[in-house]
């Protein structure tokens, strides 16, 4: 286990809903530290440079669609083994899937609008947090 830095993104469904306030403050209760955050709308461009390892799935030109529909919060977050810890407090991909407790559990149904995206592993989290935050975070 490491310190590590982790990229999570409440995707427009969740911020629509009005959980932005709900999910920070699961991250900092949890002990967590919060080194960069933001409000924006996402181009095609990064949506789709953002899931490009699912270029070739039938639900690629949705999956885009839906992320730049409206905006989303970036955030990076940083701690003890946070990347995997953080995808264990989001849930399953699938929100059917999810245990009530974690954050897709508790606010979604549907695997296409989930509320939450979470780096998968230290190269996912260097890549997605360059990709969204370049240089310069706290
Ligand atoms: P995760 O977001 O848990 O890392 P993933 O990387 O497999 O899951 O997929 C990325 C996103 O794509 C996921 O959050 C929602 C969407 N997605 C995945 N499988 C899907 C499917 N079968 N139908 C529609 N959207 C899907
Ligand atoms: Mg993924």
């Amino acid at each position: 286990m490491a310190i590590e830095k982790t990229f999570l993104m409440i995707k427009p469904d969740g911020v629509k809903r009005q959980v932005i306030g709900d999910i920070v403050n699961r991250f900092e209760r949890r002990g967590f530290e919060l080194k960069g955050a933001k409000l924006m709308v996402a181009s095609r461009e990064i949506a789709e440079a953002h899931y490009a390892e699912h270029a070739d799935k039938p639900f690629f030109g949705e999956l885009v669609d839906f992320i730049t529909s409206g905006p989303v919060f970036a955030m990076v977050w940083e701690g003890e083994n946070v990347i995997s810890l953080a995808r264990t407090m989001m849930g399953k991909t699938n929100p059917a899937d999810s245990q009530p407790g974690t954050i897709r559990g508790d606010f979604a149904v549907t695997v296409a609008e989930n509320i939450i995206h979470g780096s998968d592993s230290v190269e996912s989290a260097e890549r997605e947090i360059s990709l969204w935050f370049g240089e310069g975070l706290a």
